[in-house]
């Protein structure tokens, strides 16, 4: 899953795509061209800033910035386009301008989420955080981190079944830096393989993220050998999904895997 960034503060993902209150959308087609050239399975578009500490951005707002890149993916490319969303009148527009997956770092649970979501009839990647972006690193604090983050996905698993999404739609993520501090991502990567047993497809997040900062020293702007490296160990524990920034490299080291492994 490679990452398209389409908000005026992702600087370290290497360019603007989101400039003078719009997208642009003639570079936004150039970089998913390269990234389909690179072997990247389904596009993830985002509107929101969900680094820690991040400023909240209106629904109009969002949908100004992720809409026309979806119906200028849908109508450029064949890969599948995921949205990176919580608001239902996101997700509701999303659909309608042809988004194939929901994921949203908050689980369906702003009001109204999990109606729109099942509505669409799409499928849905359900991710662990706690709070909001401005201040969830003060709730990063657990008993037991794996059981916790186990324990809340699972109860949204239920809450979309009860909204009619049916389990063979959803995906689980743990939320790799989402309110969580580098001993409790370490603790959460280690114990891939309880998620990967939910028999729910699972996909991992750690691109370029504080968490590999941590572990190799390196600024955002140098973490892309570190990020595969995690890439690699999660596809290794089980982890279906990666969401990344460096399709080629991650795809490279995938492809090393694969051979080992004798799969495709
Ligand atoms: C995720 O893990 N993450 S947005 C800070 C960085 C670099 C990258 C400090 N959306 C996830 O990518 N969706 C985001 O450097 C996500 N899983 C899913 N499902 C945060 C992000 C980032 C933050």
């Amino acid at each position: 899953m490679g990452i398209l960034n389409i908000t005026p503060d992702s600087f370290s993902d290497g360019g603007q795509l989101f400039t003078g209150g719009k997208p642009d959308l003639a570079l936004i087609r150039r970089r998913a061209a390269a990234m389909v050239d690179d072997g990247v399975d389904i596009f993830d578009v985002g509107g929101e800033s969900t680094r820690p500490g991040a400023t909240p951005v209106t629904p109009q707002e969002e949908i100004a910035r992720v809409i026309p890149v979806v119906t200028m993916l849908k109508q450029a490319f064949d890969t599948p386009v995921s949205v990176d969303t919580s608001e239902p009148d996101v997700i509701a527009a999303a659909a309608d301008a042809g988004a194939d997956l929901i994921n949203d770092v908050r689980a369906l649970t702003r009001p109204g989420a999990l109606e729109a979501a099942a509505a669409t009839g799409l499928p849905v990647c359900l991710m662990h955080m706690r709070g909001e972006p401005e201040s969830m690193q003060n709730l990063a604090q657990y008993r037991d981190v794996v059981t916790e983050v186990l324990d809340y996905l699972n109860e949204r698993v239920s809450a979309c079944e009860q909204a009619g999404i049916h389990r063979r739609g959803l995906m689980i993520d743990p939320g790799f830096g989402f309110a969580k501090h580098l001993a409790h991502n370490l603790a959460l990567f280690r114990a891939l393989p309880r998620f990967v047993d939910t028999g729910l497809p699972v996909l991992v997040g750690v691109s370029r993220k504080r968490m590999v900062g941590e572990i190799t020293g390196r600024a955002s702007g140098n973490r892309t050998l570190g990020s595969v490296a995690l890439a690699l160990l999660a596809a290794q524990a089980g982890a279906r999904v990666l969401r990344v920034h460096d399709v080629a490299e991650t795809v490279e080291a995938l492809a090393v895997m694969a051979a080992v492994e004798e799969k495709s």
